[in-house]
C-alpha cells in the first residue's frame, strides 16, 4: 500500500488513527528504503548478442542500478550476498560514518555467500557517486559489480533530462565470455593494470541517448573501469562542466569537447542540445589518436525549444565547499614506487623486508614508500580536523589515480576543485591537502585496482 492508497482509504473511513501513526513508524523501522543483491547473472551487450556474457551484479543490472538518494536524509540499503564470494559494498566519494565505508578487514567483516549487510548513512554532499564491491575487486569489478550513486539537491537545477553515461570496459574473449585467465595477469599489474578489448556504456555497446532540439541535459559521467584513463570527446559547442569527483565548480565550457576522466572519477556536464531534428552527434572515445564511438545523441524529429537557454546553472554548494583549509599542514610524503621500467629493488611486505623477486612471489609489485600491500600501522593517526598535505611522488613509469576514502581533497594542480580521485602522471610531483575531519580508518589506494591489488594502498587514521 504506498502513500497515496493509504490516504484514500483513510478518507474512506477504512483503517483508523492508531494505524495511520503505527504504519510510517513500522515502514521505516524494517524495510531497507533499497536492496542490493550481488548474484551471478548473464548480460548481453548488444540486441542481438547470441550467448549472453556471464557477470556479477546487483539486481542482475549491467552496471548495478541507479540509486537516487536524498541529500542529508539518511538512507538504508541492504546488501544480500548471493555469490559464491564473499563481498562487500564501497560509496565511493560519499563522506559518510567510516563503519559504512564497506572496506572489509578495516571498517566491517566481509558479507559470506548468503550473507547481508545493512548500510545506513547520511550523505551529506549532493552529486555523482558510484558503489563497487571492494573484496578481490581486481576480480570482481572486472566481472560487473558496480554501480551508480545520485545524491540529489533538495532543489536541483531543472533540466530537461538527467542522464547517466557509465563507461565500462572489459576483457572479452571470443566467446563473448569475460576473458577470465587474464585477471591475475601480473604482466598486466605490472603496468597500467588490466585493460579490456571492449567498451560499454551503462552497460551497453554504442549506447543512444535520445534527446530534441533546445533540451538541456544534466549528463553525468562516471569512470568505473578497472584501470582505463578515459579520454572522451563530445561533438556538440554547448557543453559546460557543472561537478567535478561530485563537487560542484563554477560552470566553464568545454574545450574543445575533450575531458578525461581517471577510474573512479566523474564530471558532470550540461549540455544544450543544438543539432536539428533527426541529427546523431557521437560520443568518441580517444586511443592513441583513434577516435571509437561509444555513444551517441540521437535527436528527435521534434523540437523542445527554437532558443536554447541561457548560461549554465551554477549547482549549489555542498558542506564540503566550505571546508577552509589552514596554510600549515601536517607533510605525509607518498612516494609511489614499482611496476615494470620502475627502479623498485625491495619493498616491505607483511612486515618483511623482500626483495623484488620474492615479491613478485606474492603477486606484489607496487608500494607506498617502500611498504606494499597495507601495513599493519596507519600512515599516519592524527587528530579530527588536522589538516594533511600529502606529498606525492610518482616515481615510476605509470599514470596512478589516487582515491582517498571519506575525504574530499584539493590537488594544488587544480586548487578549484574537490576532488576524491586524482590523477598523477608518470614522473609527476604534487601535494594533495586537505582536512583530516571524519574518525575512523581509511584507506588511500590508487584506482587502477590492478596497482591497488598489486600492493599500491595504504591507510590512516583520524581519532
Ligand atoms: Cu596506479
Amino acid at each position: 500500500m504506498n502513500r497515496r492508497e493509504f490516504i484514500k482509504l483513510s478518507s474512506l473511513g477504512i483503517g483508523g488513527g492508531a494505524l495511520m501513526s503505527s504504519f510510517p513508524l513500522w515502514s521505516s523501522l524494517n524495510k531497507p528504503d533499497i536492496r542490493l543483491v550481488a548474484s551471478e547473472s548473464s548480460h548481453t551487450f548488444v540486441p542481438n548478442q547470441k550467448v549472453p556474457t556471464q557477470v556479477l551484479s546487483y539486481n542482475g543490472s549491467i552496471p548495478g542500478p541507479v540509486l537516487r538518494v536524498q541529500q542529508g536524509v539518511e538512507t538504508s540499503i541492504l546488501f544480500e550476498n548471493q555469490m559464491e564470494e564473499s563481498s562487500s559494498i564501497h560509496w565511493h566519494g560519499l563522506r559518510i560514518d567510516n563503519a559504512m565505508d564497506g572496506v572489509p578487514g578495516k571498517t566491517q567483516e566481509v558479507v559470506n555467500q548468503g550473507g547481508q549487510f545493512t548500510y545506513r548513512f547520511t550523505p551529506p554532499d549532493a552529486g555523482t557517486y558510484w558503489y563497487h564491491t571492494h573484496q578481490r575487486s581486481w576480480e570482481q569489478l572486472a566481472k560487473g559489480l558496480a554501480g551508480i550513486l545520485i545524491v540529489e539537491e533538495p532543489n536541483p537545477p531543472k533540466v530537461d533530462q538527467d542522464l547517466v553515461f557509465a563507461i565500462d570496459d572489459w576483457r572479452i574473449n571470443g566467446s563473448m565470455q569475460i576473458d577470465e585467465e587474464s585477471l591475475g595477469d601480473l604482466h598486466a599489474w605490472a603496468h597500467g593494470g588490466r585493460m579490456g578489448n571492449f567498451v560499454s556504456v551503462n552497460g551497453l555497446a554504442n549506447k543512444a541517448y535520445s534527446v530534441s532540439k533546445g533540451e538541456r541535459i544534466r549528463f553525468r559521467l562516471i569512470n568505473i573501469a578497472n584501470s582505463r584513463i578515459m579520454t572522451l570527446r563530445f561533438n556538440l559547442p554547448t557543453i559546460s562542466v557543472i561537478a567535478i569527483d561530485g563537487q560542484p565548480v563554477t560552470p566553464y565550457s568545454l574545450e574543445k569537447g575533450v575531458l578525461t576522466l581517471a577510474p573512479g572519477q566523474r564530471i558532470d556536464l550540461m549540455i544544450d542540445m543544438v543539432l536539428d531534428p533527426n541529427h546523431k552527434s557521437p560520443i568518441e572515445l580517444l586511443i592513441e589518436d583513434k577516435a571509437h564511438q561509444v555513444a551517441y545523441f540521437k535527436f528527435s524529429d521534434k523540437v523542445k525549444r527554437e532558443q536554447l537557454l541561457d548560461n549554465p546553472i551554477a549547482l549549489p554548494l555542498n558542506p564540503v565547499n566550505r571546508v577552509a583549509i589552514p596554510e600549515k599542514a601536517i607533510s605525509v610524503p607518498l612516494l609511489m614506487e614499482g611496476g615494470a621500467m620502475g627502479s623498485m629493488q625491495e619493498a616491505i611486505y607483511q612486515g618483511r623486508k623482500m626483495t623484488i623477486n620474492e615479491l613478485v612471489q606474492h603477486q606484489k609489485i607496487w608500494a607506498f614508500n617502500g611498504v606494499a600491500g597495507l601495513p599493519e600501522k596507519p600512515l599516519f593517526q592524527v587528530n579530527q580536523g588536522t589538516a594533511i598535505g600529502l606529498a606525492v611522488v610518482n616515481n615510476n613509469a605509470f599514470p596512478h589515480g589516487i582515491h582517498i576514502h571519506g575525504h574530499h581533497f584539493i590537488h594544488d594542480k587544480e586548487p578549484s576543485y574537490w576532488r576524491d580521485t586524482a590523477l598523477f602522471s608518470r614522473g609527476e610531483k604534487g601535494r594533495i591537502k586537505f582536512v583530516a575531519d571524519n574518525p575512523g580508518k581509511w584507506l588511500i589506494h590508487c584506482h587502477m585496482i590492478e596497482h591497488q591489488a598489486g600492493g599500491m594502498v595504504t591507510w590512516f587514521e583520524v581519532v
